[in-house]
């Protein structure tokens, strides 16, 4: 047991109404920063804090790396100019605002378009096998509401790769940490299947620690620290159609609010609307918008592609309108799309209507994603390896000769913490910071695909920082 550096107060209602903590402590730990959440937010935070050379604690509600980034499957969208010149980070932000309806915090979605570039590098610098163009750039492919091809991708497992190598990366710090002291978690902790259940504070009002919930011992204990951050993910498991699995139900959004944060824009949830339909039992897991993104296609149950004629009006001038205009593009090798092989509409209706009698689709006309028809069955197989799979495995489609049956699932929250842009400093609590999805302002009313794994390790790396240097001033 260590010596408390200040004292924590669990009952102190004149800053930020928190309950009296009844449960026993078996055991009070010290550190600088807690991070609470190891996704990958909480991981690039961790890093940054680790490298700042501040001792931190990492704090997984489950296991260390399991989490929501690696349903971002598409790609981390960096305004790279790999694939167009023209693309730049003036262009990622605009596009970043429309997408938002301007609702957006402006200097946040100014940070993020401006340092998005560097973030990808340092992960590919970090170990990340990034896919590539023939000529060796790193490959960027179409994602919706992005003008330019911008999303560096590892095939259709990209959040997974990101993690991955964030792990990678913590481990060799850790490594270092060993050659130096003997002691591997000399300045970077790891705590698995542990619950927060408050963050803890002084008598002034400032962050002084933790209060945690280690499920499989039933024992409670402290992390003093003098900086948190929160890198908790969103509240989509309180949707019965979700991508996020049961972790994600709002902890950090509850545990700023009674620390006396606020919370923005929670009334922006974000329905992804390539959600697996069938089987019932995997209702909801998430068909990654590559598909679409590399020329999959969604068609009613005649086979027609109605999204044309629900186009929303800030898009309108710059996406076809109608299916032959939007056809014509894929012709055009300027906008970049491979020409597609398209079966007539009467043969694609077919093969929709042989899912529904296989009792496969849903019998009242559901959405179908066809890739089948728009790209050879090798190219679906390299591009779109874990669909192909999970296809397979979970749904016994092969989407390289039949289409997918898909719905809307909840896949992210833009409401969250008010947080300072440069910062990542939550709004009147010292000490307190807040990354990635739990984060309010960045994406205005509603994110593009992409963006939140930029957004990630643009202020997952903010917050480690900042938390850091708070820390180290004290
Ligand atoms: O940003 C995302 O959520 C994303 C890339 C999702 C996807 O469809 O792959």
């Amino acid at each position: 047991m260590t010596t408390p550096h200040r004292q924590p107060h669990g009952s102190d209602d004149s800053h930020g109404s928190q309950a009296p903590l009844t449960a026993d402590v078996t055991e009070t730990l010290s550190h600088d920063v807690v991070i609470v959440g190891a996704g990958g937010a909480g991981l690039r935070a961790a890093i940054e804090a680790r490298e700042q050379g501040l001792r931190t604690a990492v704090i997984c509600k489950s296991l260390f790396g399991k989490a929501h980034t690696v349903m971002a499957e598409g790609g981390i969208a960096a305004s790279m100019g790999n694939v167009n010149e023209g693309d730049n980070w003036q262009v990622h932000f605009r596009d970043t605002m429309r997408g938002g309806k301007f609702l957006n915090h402006w200097r946040m979605a100014e940070l993020h378009a401006k340092e998005a570039p560097d973030r990808v590098w340092e992960l590919e610098t970090w170990g990340a096998l990034f896919d590539r163009t023939a000529d060796g750039r790193i490959s960027q492919r179409n994602f919706g509401g992005h003008e330019y091809p911008r999303l560096a991708h590892v095939g259709d497992r990209t959040g997974l790769e990101l993690i991955r190598t964030l792990q990678q990366k913590t481990v060799a710090l850790q490594q270092e940490d060993f050659k130096e002291s003997g002691d591997y978690e000399a300045r970077l902790k790891v705590f698995q299947e542990c619950t927060v259940t408050r963050v803890l504070k002084d008598g002034a009002g400032r962050v002084a620690g933790v209060f945690c919930y280690e499920r499989e011992s039933g024992r409670f204990f402290v992390i003093e620290a003098p900086s948190v951050v929160l890198a908790t993910g969103g509240i989509g498991k309180s949707f019965k159609v979700t991508s996020n699995s049961w972790e994600y139900t709002g902890d950090g959004h509850a545990l700023a609010l009674l620390a006396g944060a606020s919370l923005i824009n929670m009334e922006f949830v974000q329905f992804h609307p390539t959600g697996m339909v069938w089987p019932p039992s995997v209702k909801g897991i998430l068909v990654t918008e590559s598909v679409r993104g590399d020329g999959g296609v969604l068609r009613n149950s005649e086979g027609k592609r109605f999204m044309f004629d629900y186009v929303p009006d800030v898009f309108k001038e710059k996406y076809a309108e109608s299916e032959a205009e939007g056809d014509g593009w894929y012709e055009d090798p300027d906008r970049n799309r491979r020409p597609p092989e398209l079966l007539p509409r009467d043969e694609v209706a077919r093969a929709i209507n042989s899912e529904v009698k296989a009792g496969r689709g849903s019998p009242h006309g559901g959405v179908f994603l066809d890739v089948s028809t728009r790209m050879p069955a090798e190219v679906i197989k390299r591009r779109l390896p874990s669909m192909h799979h999970q296809f397979k495995e979970l749904a016994d489609v092969d989407i390289t000769a039949e289409p997918m049956e898909v719905g809307p699932t909840c896949h992210y929250v833009m409401g969250g913490v008010d947080v300072d842009p440069d910062t990542a400093a939550a709004a009147g609590v010292p000490g307190l910071y807040a990354a990635g999805e739990v984060a309010g302002g960045m994406h205005g009313s509603n994110r593009l695909g992409g963006n939140s794994l930029s957004d990630l390790l643009v202020f997952g790396r903010r917050a480690g920082l900042h938390a850091a240097q708070y820390a180290a001033t004290l």
